[in-house]
């Protein structure tokens, strides 16, 4: 379940700390270590998965818990009607840095154009 050399497992065994917003018995959501933006909150299934291309069908649920995360995330933040985007970084070239599937939720500002 958890991979003992990933950080963000380390952040769900609790062995590193993290500024937690939400928790169930699948997911965690914290606070981004270095924010992009006034709101910047990571959201993170328990369970290890190396990144998008490795979510099977039988993780397919945990995908749509995370999108009901973040709406309630969002609205709980107070950002639901200002707006937000939620973005996952797939491999190299999307600049995944953290081999442990993730998704920002980012709000507070005007956010730029998504380019390269
Ligand atoms: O995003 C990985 C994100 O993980 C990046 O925005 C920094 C964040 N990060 C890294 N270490 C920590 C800790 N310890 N707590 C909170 N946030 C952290 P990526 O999509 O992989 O580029």
């Amino acid at each position: 379940m958890t991979q003992s050399d990933c950080l963000f497992c380390k952040i769900v065994e609790g062995s590193i700390p993290s500024n937690k917003v939400y928790e169930d018995e699948q997911l965690l959501a914290f606070h981004d270590i270095s924010p992009a933006a006034p709101v910047h909150v990571l959201i993170i299934p328990k369970k290890h998965i190396d990144s998008m291309n490795e979510v099977t069908e039988e993780d397919l649920s945990l995908i749509a818990d995370i999108h009901r995360a973040a709406i309630k995330l969002a609205a709980e933040l107070g950002v639901a009607d200002s707006g937000y985007r939620l973005i996952n970084n797939c491999g190299p070239d999307s600049g995944q840095a953290v081999q442990h599937i993730h998704y920002h939720l980012l709000a507070g500002t005007k956010l730029g154009a998504l380019t390269g």
